[in-house]
């Protein structure tokens, strides 16, 4: 057994300075076979992962008990698995021995179970048995309601309603956002694509010039990450001036309204205000913007649109959402129309989610940080910036809790530096 040695790890964990090769060696053992034993820093904001994940079959199962936790209110366990998961992410080569995870952080007995029931017998029994259970099914098929969480389709579950027709004859009164999320269930739990995020882009950039000129338009979340899809569609929008901003996402929801772009939305106002001695963070750091939710009605040229769709029959929502092998009972010919020649097609357009959120200039970099995730890469930044330098970081703002004072900052890059940590590109916060 050769044993190529490949040390991941960081000159110094609280001088931040992240990834790096530190040396090669191979150690001779009896026949030929090399293996690499990787060391990686603990801290996903201190890794490099890319969107070219070498473990996808590990990080699929893991990310799939991760999920589970999380649509059993179980985040703590859900986080446990996320880390596992990322810290498989950022492995440079296939894992094919249990030998190259030690001394690997982040792996605990569960995790570490069940990466070697996937090494030995190519999956997970867990992991096949819960996406097979009644209960994984319904919470996917009613959270994927949205304006539906854990809480909610727990609580219809012990009711006895596991799909959506038993959801649709139980008499539940559905607020705005689920009654949205029921009509156009299929549409949102269709992945949407780059080119689609672009299409919204470019409208959402006319809207916001027309109503605030210089006002800036930037995408965030998964694609400014590079991703090819997302669930959903997310723009920060700020102005140069400070103070611009403000009245800003009224104007932007009424005429997009006015046009008829909205299926649904909910403003949020902004409530958030750096005061002078006090940090007060706001106790969740995704909620104190200016911030529309809203599902996005786009247009879709009908041959783009069928070939996107493919020949997959359009009969069942399991169908559109490939393989995941659930069942729901949604009455899809609400997604047919009848074309002028009499034939059945697709309706010319789909339902989209996205998020519209306006941020002071002086917040912007923050804004786009905590904006551009992945969701763990932000929750890892957070714990670093508390455990390992006494601040508290949030979309807003950077508090240093010693010397008792905000540190501001313009771009991304100097929050990293007051963090003392090496810059990570979006593209490369993917864990
Ligand atoms: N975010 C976060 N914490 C949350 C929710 C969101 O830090 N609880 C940040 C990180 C990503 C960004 O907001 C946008 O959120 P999502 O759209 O949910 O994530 P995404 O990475 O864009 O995923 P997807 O590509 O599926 O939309
Ligand atoms: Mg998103």
């Amino acid at each position: 057994l050769h044993l190529l040695d490949i040390s991941w790890f960081t000159e110094s964990m609280s001088a931040g300075h992240p990834v790096q090769i530190l040396d090669r060696h191979k150690v001779q053992q009896a026949d030929e076979v090399e293996v690499a034993v990787f060391s990686v820093p603990s801290y996903a904001c201190q890794r490099r992962t890319s969107l070219d994940n070498r473990n996808t079959v590990l990080t699929d199962a893991l990310s799939l008990l991760a999920e589970n936790a999380e649509l059993s209110d179980q985040d703590g366990r859900g986080v446990a698995f996320r880390r596992a998961a990322a810290v498989m992410k950022s492995l440079p080569e296939p894992v094919t021995s249990m030998t190259q995870l030690r001394g690997l952080p982040c792996l605990g007995e569960h995790s570490l179970r069940v990466i070697r029931d996937v090494l030995e017998n190519g999956a997970s029994r867990e992991v096949e048995s819960m996406k097979q259970s009644k209960q994984y099914k319904a919470l996917k098929v009613l959270t994927g309601v949205f304006g539906v969480g854990a809480k909610t389709a727990a609580r219809w579950i012990r009711e006895g309603i596991h799909t959506l027709h038993q959801l649709r004859n139980s008499g539940h009164t559905l607020n705005r956002a689920q009654q949205a999320g029921l009509e156009h269930y299929d549409d949102l739990n269709q992945q949407v694509s780059k080119a689609e995020a672009e299409a919204i882009q470019q409208i959402v950039e006319e809207v916001v010039a027309s109503v605030l000129p210089g006002a800036k338009v930037t995408l965030t979340g998964g694609f400014r990450r590079g991703k090819l899809m997302g669930h959903d569609v997310d723009f920060l929008i700020t102005h140069p001036e400070e103070g611009k901003e403000v009245g800003l996402m009224s104007k932007v929801v009424s005429w997009l309204e006015s046009q008829g772009f909205l299926l649904y939305q909910k403003t949020t106002r902004n409530s958030y205000l750096v005061s002078d001695d006090s940090p007060a963070l706001p106790p969740s750091n995704m909620d104190r913007f200016e911030r529309c939710l809203s599902i996005f009605k786009l247009a879709q040229d009908q041959p783009h649109r069928a070939k996107q769709l493919g020949a997959l029959p359009l009969d069942t929502a399991e169908h559109r959402r490939g393989d995941s092998g659930l069942q729901t009972d949604q009455d899809s010919c609400s997604q047919r129309i009848q074309t002028p020649g009499g034939q059945e097609d697709t309706k010319p357009w789909r339902a989209v989610r996205v998020d519209l959120v306006v941020s002071p200039i002086s917040q912007f970099a923050f804004a786009v940080l905590g904006w551009t995730g992945s969701k763990l890469f932000e929750r890892e930044l957070r714990r670093w910036a508390g455990q390992e330098k006494a601040m508290s970081l949030s979309s807003h703002a950077l508090y240093d809790n010693k010397k008792r004072k905000y540190l501001q900052a313009s771009s991304e890059e100097e929050i990293f530096a007051h963090l003392d940590l090496e810059f990570i590109p979006p593209s490369e916060r993917n864990a």
